[in-house]
């Protein structure tokens, strides 16, 4: 019997500012019940997915700067995601920003969870690569703040039992490192799940600009098929305040190919029915890690080169 996973990566179009969380929720319990009418077992959402993604503007007041963030999860205004979970049976992966105190220390992350068809949390995971700077770049159009405003993840990069297969999240940034993949495809992930906030200019390095979408799917298509594991990538696209990101939300096989993309820049279904099984050709034969890897080998040229580069 093959394993189908019929999965649906919800790209977000804009959030205002001002747009309440009790506004979005409603959007995306509406994107859930498009999602299950169509047979999907499990909706993918974005990046930071309940407000707008504040990390591209600088905030000095710690309260305002707290009230982007979600002390709890179920909250009384996410509860309304995980009762419609529970009643159409559908699992969700969901970004936000997540401020926790522990021994009387605040802490404050980006992050998601994995929730099964019951609304019951599988797992959670909090991103590690965090890109920008933790202070203000005045002459950029639009800040990147993200190593202001969060610590990098302490839960590591994990993979859960769950929706039929081993299923593995991170977020953003962390689709750009082969660390993030292989981290998880060595506890034999057979899906990544992931949400992005992109920004289509560069301030840094304009003279990318033109390649934002091809190193974006570039990342997740070789991730895939050297890990061989679908990726789910989820774009918030579109102009948010002021700030344009690209959309290019796309479903991708283990083979590497694209199997469904958005062509929109607002909120969109992208979906896909998965068999899990297609990651064995590519786990068992090709990338087959226990015959394959040669990870002595590795450790032996970095010890020879210094593991530095040649002058
Ligand atoms: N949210 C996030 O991680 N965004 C970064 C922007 C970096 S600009 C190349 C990303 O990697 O998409």
């Amino acid at each position: 019997m093959p394993r189908l996973l019929t999965i649906a990566a919800a790209q977000s179009g804009p959030i205002s500012r001002q747009t309440s969380r009790a506004e979005v929720v409603a959007r995306l319990v509406e994107q859930m019940r498009a999602a299950r009418a169509r047979g999907c077992d499990l909706i993918v959402f974005t990046e930071c997915a309940l407000t707008a993604f504040f990390s591209h503007w600088w905030i000095e007041d710690e309260a305002e700067l707290d009230a982007w963030f979600e002390r709890a999860l179920p909250s009384p205004a996410t509860q309304p995601l995980f009762d419609e979970a529970r009643r159409l049976g559908i699992g969700f992966c969901l970004g936000y920003a997540e401020l926790t105190v522990e021994a009387g220390v605040k802490h404050r992350y980006n992050t998601s969870v994995l929730v099964d068809t019951d609304g019951s949390i599988i797992g959670k995971y909090r991103k590690i690569h965090l890109p920008g700077y933790a202070d203000r770049h005045p002459h950029h159009p639009f800040q990147n703040l993200e190593k202001r405003y969060f610590e990098v993840g302490n839960l590591g990069f994990r993979a859960w039992r769950a929706f039929g297969g081993v299923v593995g999240m991170c977020i953003c940034n962390d689709r750009r490192w082969v660390e993030t993949y292989r981290v998880l495809a060595l506890q034999g992930a057979e899906v990544v799940l992931l949400g992005y906030n992109t920004p289509d200019h560069i301030p840094d390095q304009p003279e990318i600009d033109h390649l934002c979408d091809f190193h974006h799917l570039l990342s997740m298509q070789a991730g895939a098929y050297q890990n061989g594991c679908w990726v789910v990538g989820v774009a918030k696209a579109g102009v948010e305040e002021g700030v344009s990101q690209i959309g290019q939300s796309a479903i991708i096989a283990p083979s590497g190919e694209i199997v469904a993309r958005s062509s929109t820049l607002g909120d969109e279904l992208v979906i896909y029915r998965c068999d899990l099984d297609l990651v064995k050709p590519y786990k068992e034969r090709l990338f087959n890690f226990a015959k394959h890897r040669r990870i002595e080998h590795y450790q032996l040229i970095a010890t020879q080169t210094g593991a530095t580069p040649p002058r």
